[in-house]
């Protein structure tokens, strides 16, 4: 014979499964959920009238009601399982036909003057038969001053304002001739490499003038190597970057205590005619010191200067970019104005 309880069974079952069956989404699966299964749900109820029951009622009646618990728990999880997958699986399907054409172009960032002219020097010297050497920023002592014939109570230290690092010996790069030393260490001529990088100096800042520059070294090495070589190189490099011909240069005697003879080269001023800060009122810019290597270096770097002879540069990279895009002021190249980025 039927209770009430067992009929009111039957109705909670049939509704609930019922409601599952038609349940689509997260939300009505959750009222599902607080209406039958939650603390305060029907089946919670029906539960609690069992301790009302006599024993013999509880005894029938208590299995069924866990049975129904049971499967009611089981296909709850089952059902939200599918709901799941279902909303993930229409997530992706509109991701997938997003139309990129509705939306805007957004703004594409550009590479900074310095890398754009750094792939260019690259490929004016592979092209003339350069290989590309790289070398540390944090340097020694030895390696940025005595292999370069500038021992320590040399003058011509004073012209590098140095970073000393708290380590003994250790320094901040001042110059990327450091590169031509590694170079040669560890090479054997013939030799031809350039080297871009950061060099650092203790200076006041001013329009051509920062305490952080980019120089692009350069080191040929073989035997019977003269100045006109680096001369024609120099400027061979210097028509190839700024892609003219008629470029107005000067050379002049320069001193650097790793070559001899020294040869400093100028560009003629873009920012004026008569006179700016920029070329602190001379009309030239200072681009590059070089000359033959000195025997002292060879020597001191393992290669016989009775055998081979060589050449080397130091362009300043950043005075060259400056030059190529017109940028008065070297401090804008660090800037990092959105407005001056945007326009190269
Ligand atoms: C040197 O640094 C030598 N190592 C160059 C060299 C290499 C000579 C090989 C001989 C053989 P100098 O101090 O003049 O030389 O620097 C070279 C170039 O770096 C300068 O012509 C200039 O264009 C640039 N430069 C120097 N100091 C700064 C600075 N503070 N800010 C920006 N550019 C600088």
């Amino acid at each position: 014979m039927n209770t009430p309880l067992d009929e009111s069974l039957k109705i909670v079952s049939r509704d609930y499964f019922n409601a599952l069956e038609h349940a689509q989404t997260a939300e009505q699966l959750e009222e599902i959920r607080l209406k039958y299964l939650s603390r305060n749900g029907t089946i919670a109820h029906l539960m609690g009238q069992l301790k009302d029951l006599p024993p013999q009622e509880k005894s029938t009646f208590g299995p069924l009601l866990n049975n129904f618990k049971n499967k009611a728990v089981e296909a709850f999880e089952a059902k939200r399982f599918h709901i799941i997958n279902q909303e993930i699986l229409k997530k992706q399907q509109a991701h997938s036909s997003f139309d990129v054409t509705a939306y805007k172009a957004q703004p594409y960032g550009t590479l900074h003057p310095y890398t754009q002219t750094i792939e260019e020097i690259e490929n004016i010297f592979i092209s003339m038969g350069f290989e590309i050497a790289d070398g540390p920023e944090i340097e020694t002592d030895v390696i940025n001053f005595e292999a370069l014939n500038i021992p320590a109570d040399h003058p011509a230290r004073d012209m590098h304002d140095t970073f000393w690092l708290d380590v003994p010996g250790m320094l901040l790069r001042t110059h990327t001739s450091t590169v031509q030393v590694h170079s040669m260490m560890q090479k054997r001529p013939p030799l031809a490499v350039i080297a871009t990088g950061r060099c650092y100096r203790h200076e006041a800042t001013d329009a051509s003038h920062d305490i952080m520059f980019m120089q692009c070294e350069g080191l040929f090495i073989d035997k019977n190597v003269s100045i006109s070589q680096l001369l024609g190189t120099t400027t061979t490099f210097l028509q190839a970057i700024f892609k003219k011909n008629d470029i107005k240069t000067r050379f002049r005697p320069g001193f650097f205590p790793f070559v001899e003879p020294g040869i400093e080269i100028d560009m003629s001023c873009p920012f004026c005619t008569s006179g700016c800060s920029t070329c602190k009122k001379t009309r030239w810019i200072e681009i590059c010191g070089s000359g033959l290597i000195h025997p002292h270096v060879l020597r001191s770097c393992g290669i016989d200067p009775d055998h081979y002879s060589g050449f080397a540069f130091g362009f300043g990279l950043t005075r060259l970019v400056m030059l190529k895009y017109g940028i008065y002021d070297i401090r804008l190249l660090h800037s990092a104005h959105l407005d001056f980025l945007r326009q190269f």
